[in-house]
């Protein structure tokens, strides 16, 4: 019997499930319930007991910020096998699952509350320099160890199998990032008309309409691993000596570039949304250190998985046990895949965050409205020109530092 808790619903709730009413101590009566929903979908709460917190966190028969949008609730089903799945593939740097709710969609998770959300952090100047190599080891442990590079066809199909059932949260992707923002929809807005013609110019260039179907069929068909799905730096939060991927609602089999793609993505909203050369400077850095942590990580696990006769059915090990240097040039060749796909969907998140339906606050920091423009205007030019024309740049560092050429 489903029905959205409020605080009195929540206390009565966690004082029912024995064991997150010892974590928390005390008396029901004593505990602290505050609500810190920030994204577009879910109620989230936090409670601190005497002795411990926990995150809770509910779905919504509709979108949180659009109850007009009806939605199916088994969003927190699907984070919740994402946790069970992912977290002895990335130990810490996701939360830990402490309970599950199958009839009222209630997901509880240990609480962050001493971490800031990496984008908020991001937007008030603040630095942290261990955060982009964390998330890059997440992606590459996280995708690694659930492709058919670490594991028998078996083993990987009955584990992404789950996730093909996320239609209602894989629908959302594909028409609020893969779709919309390339057709005249009543969901795609933006503010300032200075936005009109290059909104126009991506949907009316033929090079990126192919590009876009490409990446359609790439994101749908490519069941390369388990991804986030939804990676994007409000999805991870931070303390000076912590990191932690949050919020694997979206979860779903994909491209490994996908995931790739929209952290990178979001770092360059945040770089051009910065206007001094020391945010700029530290966000090209983040970049570069989650695309190496990324890529060094993922192939570390791989020569590991290939020494030790790993049991992989894709780049089989037999096929390259006397044969060194062509593991080698196979390792590249998929990189270099991941990466194109990866500078795609960055391209492809920066548009939708800018003329698509879910926005992001990174340019609130600018207040004249004609200055956001022109910041906002210079990142879809590049998202553009990236989809336009596939060569513009085939590295993650050239993407960099053509990006930040591109702030001016
Ligand atoms: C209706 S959901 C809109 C967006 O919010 C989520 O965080 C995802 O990014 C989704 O695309
Ligand atoms: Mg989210």
């Amino acid at each position: 019997a489903y029905h959205t808790l409020d605080t009195d619903g929540i206390r009565a709730f966690l004082a029912g499930v024995p064991a997150l009413a010892a974590r928390l101590g005390g008396p029901a009566a004593h505990w602290r319930i505050r609500e810190v929903s920030d994204g577009n979908l879910n109620n989230v709460f936090l409670i601190d007991g005497p002795q411990c917190g926990v995150c809770f966190k509910q779905s919504l028969p509709h979108v949180r910020v659009d109850p007009a949008w009806k939605m199916p609730l088994d969003r927190t089903f699907y984070e919740a096998a994402y946790l069970r799945e992912i977290r002895p593939c990335v130990g810490a740097l996701t939360t830990d699952i402490l309970h599950f709710d199958p009839d009222l969609y209630v997901l509880v998770v240990e609480s962050l509350d001493r971490h800031v959300v990496l984008r908020r952090g991001l937007m008030a100047g603040g630095d942290w320099p261990d955060a982009a190599r964390a998330v890059g080891e997440f992606v590459a442990h996280g995708t690694f160890r659930t492709s058919l590079l670490a594991a028998p066809f078996e083993e990987i199909t009955h584990r992404l199998d789950v996730f093909s059932g996320n239609r209602t949260l894989t629908r959302i992707t594909v028409d609020l990032i893969l779709t919309d923002p390339y057709r005249d929809h009543p969901r795609n807005h933006w503010i300032s008309p200075e936005l009109d013609s290059i909104a126009a110019e991506i949907r009316t260039d033929p090079r990126v309409r192919r590009r876009v179907g490409a990446m359609q069929a790439r994101f749908l068909t490519c069941r390369q691993a388990l991804l986030h799905g939804d990676l994007h730096t409000g999805s991870i939060m931070v303390s000076d000596d912590d990191t932690r991927v949050i919020d694997g609602e979206f979860a779903c089999p994909g491209p490994i570039g996908f995931d790739c793609g929209l952290f990178i993505g979001n770092l360059l909203l945040h770089l051009f949304a910065c206007r001094d050369s020391g945010g700029q400077d530290r966000a090209v850095r983040n970049i570069v250190q989650f695309w190496t942590s990324f890529h060094d990580t993922f192939l570390e696990l791989w020569r590991t998985s290939a020494r030790q006769d790993g049991n992989g059915d894709a780049y089989a090990t037999t096929l390259f046990r006397n044969d060194p240097s062509g593991l080698r040039q196979a390792q590249a060749d998929f990189m270099q895949d991941v990466t194109t796909d990866t500078i795609a969907f960055a391209a492809m998140e920066v548009i939708r965050r800018l003329v698509g339906y879910a926005h992001v606050p990174d340019f609130d920091t600018i207040p004249d409205l004609a200055a956001r423009a022109g910041r906002q205007g210079a990142a879809l030019a590049l998202a553009r020109d990236l989809l336009a024309d596939p060569g513009l740049v085939t590295s993650i560092a050239d993407l960099a530092s053509l990006a930040r050429d591109r702030t001016g």
